[in-house]
């Protein structure tokens, strides 16, 4: 086929497209949230007006799959944002042709002079500008890859669809860390382990043959917030990944994402040379283990030619590791490193590690044992961190490992999917809890030295920059569970684009794309939105308080919890609670491990009146009648902070009825009914934890908080019927 040929082909395709978007929209405008924040509904009017004369057709000649991609994406979305067709043009002949691509495929910016521009902002950058090109004025979404030109094309829909002015268009961006990723805990079986928003999106048994349409969709949504690659299953791995039979299953599901950019990496099983090789060890300075793993690799890159690389969870919570052969971490970490390099490929290694130890404190285990290995990483290894010390908690101060290794590629994992976030039933926006953490000072090299910088690559001017999520997705027809936590999804793109944004404008994007334009009913969610976190800490963790969940479900509160059989599994090692007061001693009278911070982090947080509120119970064992910074005892001060939590969701509530004249029914009703949960368990939260502290500091609950209506037996009793 000529390309004029194949151009005009894709011309039909994308009429065809139109037509679709228009048949589907007349039968059913079923708001279920599938859509996402790709919403294309047309935008007010006056906007509209103000468009489109600057939007008239779309040009992307060229005829790669990516490519192909741009143009369906800039058709759909300027068309349904405009509520009229913008065809597809061969070349921009008429004012307001929207010009996309590559210094190759597109002649038209091969003419603009814009190499060195375009080579500064590397393959996945992109400059938008409304130039004119001979008299025509037109807007030109450029990148020296196509990858790049389609995270500009979707910037420039947000633009539309945040209403943002087009008619003097002047943008370069390229994403500030190299790898980001979203890590999926998903098991063969189709469950998924921490999820909850139905099953595994990855059909093990119909693949390879049939690939769900949905998982193009799911790299298109990646894609427009400039995610770039999937881990697809569990880090608790099963070896069976990595047999041919999988291989080509997950070859198939390549396929689809290759043209969005997002690469596709897998947990590998550690001890999988034994499992699938019939290797008698898996010890990683073992020849035959080494050569099992390079030929592995080999294999894999023969069908998958840009497999991103391995992630392992090794010797943590019974997985297998380099420590069972008296081998280190590095040794690990590198053996596999060496296995996908001549492929350029990455090991991205787990720093998630804590043997219990008698006496030990957890939230040090993790520095303990891999900060000796600084320096010590292959150049294309990743050690992957955790935001805070211990997993996850609704509130963690940053993990001291972030700014204590300046010569490892120290990438976070932050989880979006809510394990100890009242899953998908609680509305919680966890860009302000990231925000948090980017932000936090790790003084390593003296002020201002961020976590970001130290993620960014700014602070270490490390090769490899990277951060990664773990997922909330799965089958549910609005992908998250509830509407509201799509917005999690969407904010860990964007930090990973640019870990500097402010979480108020990830918030007002997603709702303009998402919910409404309306400027009152943006300003009530985006206060809904911040608001949460904080809330939701007051309800299940305040000031510095951790690990109250029961141990298996980590749903509600059990912090009476002492049965499990490691020490660091039960709710009691974690808050101390006795006749004197509550919270875990980590200064020099305890554990010390606050040691591990850098002067003055380390100060700040040892001395009991310097230490933040919302870390004092983290670090230190604080007395019942011990005024904090309000002037009330610590009793009364956190009753107070259960109380607010609770009375938060009940003003939120309010706040998202008086909103359903904005918001479609379906919607509105399902995030209502969320709420409901909500409400519940927050009371369940305060009077749980509340009834049974209270059998410690025997002090009675001051005015302003409500009455437990359950007995402490009651609340016992809840925890186990699950
Ligand atoms: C994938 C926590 C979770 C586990 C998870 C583990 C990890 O312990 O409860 O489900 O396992 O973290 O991050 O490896």
């Amino acid at each position: 086929m000529h390309s004029e040929q194949r151009r005009s082909c894709g011309t039909l395709l994308a009429s065809l497209a139109i037509a679709i978007i228009f048949v589907t929209g007349a039968i059913s405008k079923a708001e279920d949230g599938y859509r996402l924040w790709l919403r294309y509904d047309p935008l007010p009017k006056r906007t509209i007006e103000a468009y489109r004369p600057r939007i008239a057709s779309v040009v992307v000649p060229g005829d790669s799959a990516t490519l192909e991609v741009i143009r369906t994406e800039l058709v759909n979305g300027c068309t349904g944002l405009l509520g009229s067709a913008v065809p597809i043009a061969n070349e921009a002949n008429r004012d307001g042709a929207v010009i996309a691509g590559t210094l190759k495929s597109s002649p038209q910016i091969a003419t603009l002079g814009w190499e060195r521009q375009l080579a500064d902002l590397g393959p996945e950058g992109f400059r938008i500008r409304s130039l004119k090109i001979g008299y025509r004025s037109v807007i030109v979404i450029a990148s020296s890859g196509e990858v790049g030109a389609l995270y500009g094309a979707f910037h420039f829909l947000r633009l539309l669809q945040t209403l943002q002015p087009i008619d003097k268009l002047d943008v370069s961006q390229k994403p500030r860390l190299q790898l980001r990723l979203l890590d999926h805990w998903d098991n063969l079986d189709g469950s998924i382990e921490r999820g909850y928003a139905g099953r595994s999106l990855w059909d093990w048994k119909a693949l390879p043959e049939n690939v769900d349409s949905r998982l193009r969709d799911y790299a298109r949504a990646n894609a427009s917030i400039g995610i770039n690659g999937s881990t697809l299953n569990n880090v608790n791995a099963n070896a069976q990944i990595l047999t041919a039979e999988y291989l080509r299953r997950v070859a198939a599901i390549a396929d689809v994402f290759r043209p969005y950019g997002v690469k596709v990496y897998l947990s590998a099983r550690f001890s999988a040379p034994i499992e699938l090789g019939g290797l008698k060890t898996a010890d990683p300075l073992d020849a035959e283990v080494a050569a099992w793993w390079k030929q592995k690799a080999d294999e894999i890159y023969k069908l998958i030619p840009d497999f991103g690389g391995f992630l392992v969870k090794a010797n943590s919570e019974g997985q297998p590791g380099p420590r069972t052969y008296h081998r280190t971490h590095a040794d690990g970490a590198n053996m596999l490193a060496a296995a996908v390099a001549p492929h350029k490929g990455v090991v991205i290694w787990r720093a998630f590690v804590y043997d219990m130890k008698p006496g030990y404190d957890r939230a040090g285990a993790a520095y303990e044992n891999l900060q000796p290995f600084d320096g010590k990483f292959a150049p294309n290894v990743l050690l992957q961190v955790k935001n805070g010390p211990i997993d996850f908690q609704p509130r963690e101060p940053f993990h001291p490992l972030f700014g204590g290794m300046s010569r490892t590629q120290v990438i976070p994992e932050l989880q979006i999917t809510q394990e100890y976030l009242g899953f998908s039933n609680h509305l919680v926006f966890l860009a302000q809890m990231w925000r948090e953490f980017l932000d936090s000072d790790t003084y390593a090299r003296g002020p201002g030295s961020t976590v970001a910088k130290v993620v960014d690559g700014s602070l270490y001017h490390q090769r490899l920059t990277g951060m990664a999520g773990v997922a909330n997705t799965g089958t549910d027809r609005n992908w998250t569970g509830h509407h509201f936590l799509q917005g999690n999804w969407y904010a860990f793109g964007r930090l990973t684009w640019n870990p500097d944004l402010s979480s108020r404008q990830i918030a007002d994007e997603w709702i303009a794309m998402t919910l409404t334009h309306d400027p009152k009913a943006t300003e009530t969610i985006a206060r809904m939105m911040l608001e949460s976190h904080e809330a939701v800490v007051d309800y299940m963790t305040p000031l510095g308080l951790h690990h109250l969940f029961w141990g298996g479900h980590h749903y509600g509160p059990a912090p009476w919890w002492n049965t499990e059989p490691r020490d660091d599994w039960n709710p009691v090692y974690y808050h101390r609670a006795d006749a004197e007061g509550i919270g875990f001693d980590r200064t020099a009278t305890g554990s010390n491990t606050v040691n591990q911070y850098h002067w003055p982090v380390r100060g700040q947080f040892s001395n009991l009146s310097t230490c933040p509120d919302r870390f004092l119970l983290w670090f230190h064992h604080v007395p019942w009648d011990y005024r904090v910074r309000s002037g009330r005892t610590l009793w009364d001060e956190m009753t107070l902070h259960y109380q607010h939590g609770v009375a938060w969701v009940r003003a939120t509530r309010k706040d998202w009825d008086a909103l359903s004249d904005e918001i479609d029914p379906e919607r509105h009703a399902a995030v209502a009914k969320k709420l409901t949960i909500q409400e519940r368990d927050a009371i369940w939260w305060k009077d749980a934890c509340l009834t049974y502290f209270q059998t410690f500091s025997k002090r009675s609950l001051p005015a302003g908080v409500e009455k437990p209506a359950k007995t402490l037996a009651e609340y016992k009793a809840k925890s186990l019927q699950w």
